[in-house]
């Protein structure tokens, strides 16, 4: 099937890395893809080397959207959270298929959610009134973490590839100097509580490496030596999608942040923290709290989120070993929820090609 994925950049790289996980698995099982999106510069060091079977198109190229000038009708239609795809495109899908919809979907994909909404809305039709598209039904496609819902991405390899991950060779090839300390990544936006776990990092019992992402978690790190006290710390640049995994896998205790590197630190097995995309009405308290609940957080972790996600003014919990224990404990259980459930797009393409 020929899929059209259409992407808006809000801010940081979710959307970006969304779609182009959406459009690189698809390709991978053997679907043609071509992803829409208007501000493509994120892929140059997310997806350097691209991927058989995408094609990135960019939303101003409007030729690309006729059919007078051989444009490719696409099956299914994926409007990523929201945003109005390409009206061109909308109507060729419209031509095309007249009264075939059952077959060729017009897809809403949603926000990753743990919370009850999820399972309500996912798969609701929802009918488009206005031009070019109208007589049209759109259906919502809500990812989560349970089978009444659109599930999470995960490719087939995946758990092959992470046991077959190498650490010391990874840090190696990335110039990181590793004598066995533990290894903490810190992808954020600006948490509060950052000097508070700098400070604890510094004051610990062992020895700690903090391996920085580049981008808004570099800047929220105050000015300081690499070397301080227990810890030490290591400026990543901007890395693929690919190896954004492997830091994960070479990591102890991940700090992710937004949507899709919170499932890929699920899919890491290893401890995480979470800070969750703020928005303005603090929705996402109780967003954040429904996956704590989903993932059954003891207590310890449960704080360390609400102090991390600046819910709560108490201290973070400190990160020994027994603590670091029972996160890797929920961590794993997590995990194995998961993987005891479909992925997304195994749900995603038996609800566009069944006929009802
Ligand atoms: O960047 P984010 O904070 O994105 C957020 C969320 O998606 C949020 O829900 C959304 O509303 C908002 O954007 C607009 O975090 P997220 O979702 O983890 O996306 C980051 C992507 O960037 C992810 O695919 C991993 C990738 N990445 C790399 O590939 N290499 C890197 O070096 C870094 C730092 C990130």
């Amino acid at each position: 099937m020929r899929w059209d994925i259409f992407c808006k950049m809000i801010d940081n790289h979710g959307d970006v890395g969304v779609c182009w996980r959406l459009a690189t698995g698809l390709a991978g099982r053997g679907e043609k893809v071509r992803l829409w999106i208007d501000e493509p510069s994120a892929l140059a060091w997310m997806a350097p080397a691209g991927c058989p079977g995408v094609t990135v198109v960019h939303w101003t190229e409007r030729d690309a959207a006729r059919h007078d000038a051989g444009a490719p009708t696409p099956d299914v239609l994926i409007e990523a959270f929201g945003c109005d795809p390409v009206p061109e495109v909308v109507s060729l899908f419209a031509r095309q298929h007249p009264g075939e919809e059952a077959r060729h979907r017009w897809i809403n994909l949603e926000y990753l959610s743990a919370e009850p909404y999820v399972e309500r809305l996912h798969r609701l039709p929802s009918p488009v009134f206005r031009d070019p598209g109208a007589g049209l039904t759109k259906h919502f496609f809500y990812p989560g973490f349970t089978t009444a819902t659109g599930g999470v991405m995960r490719e087939p390899d995946l758990m092959a590839r992470r046991d077959r991950f190498d650490r010391a060779a990874w840090l190696a090839a990335h110039d990181i100097p590793w004598q066995g300390e533990r290894i903490v990544s810190l992808f954020c936006y600006e948490p509060r509580a950052l000097d508070n776990l700098l400070g604890q990092l510094e004051n610990a019992g062992e020895p700690t490496r903090l391996l920085v992402t580049a981008g808004r978690a570099a800047a929220a790190l105050p000015p300081g030596p690499a070397r301080r006290g227990a810890l030490s710390i290591s400026w990543l640049p901007y890395v693929s999608q690919i190896d954004f995994d492997h830091l994960l896998w070479a990591c102890d205790l991940n700090f992710v942040r937004g949507e899709d590197s919170l499932v890929r630190a699920l899919w890491a097995g290893a401890p995480f923290v979470w800070q969750i995309y703020p928005q303005d009405d603090d929705a996402h308290h109780n967003k954040l709290d429904a996956f704590l609940d989903w993932a059954k957080a003891p207590r310890s972790l449960r704080d360390f989120h609400h102090r991390w996600n600046g819910i709560s003014p108490s201290p973070l919990p400190v990160l020994d070993r027994l603590t670091l224990a029972q996160w890797a404990s929920a961590a794993h259980a997590a995990r194995e929820s998961l993987l005891a459930q479909e992925d997304l797009l195994t749900r995603l393409i038996r609800f566009v090609t069944q006929k009802s």
